[in-house]
């Protein structure tokens, strides 16, 4: 799909040059001043662009944005059981969340992915918003239909967290934590966010949107300043770019793995692997319920991956939402 950028003959320049072109020559064949060059490639770096800046020399394009081509990704999950049996791949969504669940609500296939560009309307949990800045990122989500009763469907947000965590260390060498029960943490930065949505009649799910969203390129400048929780891109914690295809690619083969194995055989693998990666065992946790605050000791996630907390009493308290400070 054709790239519209604000600086198509910026860009061009720059293609038709192997080497750095001067920003003099650049404002010169522009007919703007050195200024207005320098937010043209700031613009072109925000859409995905990396170009090399060095004052005594100008601007070199090193590579162009890395798009996730729905061609290539289907090819790629060809031998993948469930997950990518149609995917589709949109330059902007208000939220990939809920354009899936209008299409999974429209009869869209089970393995149905949907991803974008950038989010206008990205969401978080509770109303919050979810910064999806363009060509950067990884903003996708899935639809499952699971033969499962209402109250297990959220163990589902567990397969998709471990997926994001094994899809990060393969990508990085790196190992992430995952915090109860949605962030994935890099060198304790929250890096990814988990979002499941849920169809369901009183006894049956008739589907479930699983919403991932991963900080892979995303530079410092793109973070707003008043983010909750401090956050990071793979790009920041290795000083290095990912392919956003590879690591698309990546996530949905480990989530296909996750998936089909739950089906076959329950929650107790995903509840394995999570645990290895759960940033609280063996530590006390403070849990903010939305009013009241619950402190005790982290004693695991149950079968259906209710958060378990040891209070000083002894009693064990079960907590189904909250966002949890490891102390
Ligand atoms: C989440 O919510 O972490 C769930 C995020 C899910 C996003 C995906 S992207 C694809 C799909 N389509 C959607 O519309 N959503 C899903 P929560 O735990 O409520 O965290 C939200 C909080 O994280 C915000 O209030 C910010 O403080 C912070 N935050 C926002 N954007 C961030 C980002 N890109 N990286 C790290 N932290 C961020």
């Amino acid at each position: 799909m054709a790239k519209r950028t604000s600086a198509p003959r910026l860009l061009q320049l720059l293609q038709e040059s192997s080497g750095f072109v001067s920003g003099e020559q650049l404002s010169r064949q522009l007919g703007v001043s050195r200024t207005a060059v320098w937010k043209q490639v700031s613009g072109l770096r925000t859409v995905g662009y990396r170009i090399e800046a060095l004052p005594s020399q100008g601007y070199r394009l090193v590579a162009g944005p890395d798009h996730i081509d729905q061609a290539l990704l289907t090819a790629g999950l060809l031998s993948a059981n469930v997950i990518g049996r149609q995917i589709v791949c949109r330059n902007e969504a208000v939220s990939t969340n809920s354009d899936a669940f209008k299409m999974a609500e429209a009869g869209a296939p089970e393995g149905t992915v949907l991803l974008a560009e950038r989010q206008t309307g990205g969401k978080g949990r509770l109303g919050r918003r979810w910064e999806s800045p363009e060509g950067v990122n990884l903003y996708c989500s899935v639809v499952l239909r699971p033969q499962l009763p209402p109250y297990e469907a959220p163990q589902l947000t567990f397969l998709s967290a471990v997926a994001v965590a094994r899809a990060i260390e393969l990508t990085s060498g790196l190992r992430p934590a995952i915090k109860w029960p949605n962030d994935v943490l890099l060198n304790g930065r929250k890096i990814a966010g988990l979002l499941n949505e849920m169809n369901a009649e009183t006894d049956r799910v008739g589907f479930v949107i699983l919403g991932i969203g991963v900080n892979l390129n995303m530079r410092q400048e793109q973070f707003p300043a008043d983010l909750r929780t401090p956050a990071t891109s793979l790009l920041l914690e290795t000083g290095s770019s990912v392919s956003r295809h590879r690591f698309a690619l990546t996530l949905l083969q480990e989530l296909d793995r996750e998936y089909v194995r739950f089906m076959r055989e329950g929650f107790a693998a995903a509840r394995e692997a999570w645990a290895s990666y759960c940033n609280a065992s063996g530590r006390q946790v403070c849990v903010d319920l939305g009013g009241s605050l619950l402190q005790g000791a982290f004693a695991g996630i149950d079968q259906d991956g209710a958060l378990l907390v040891s209070s000083p009493d002894g009693r064990i308290e079960r907590v189904l939402s909250g966002d949890v400070t490891v102390l």
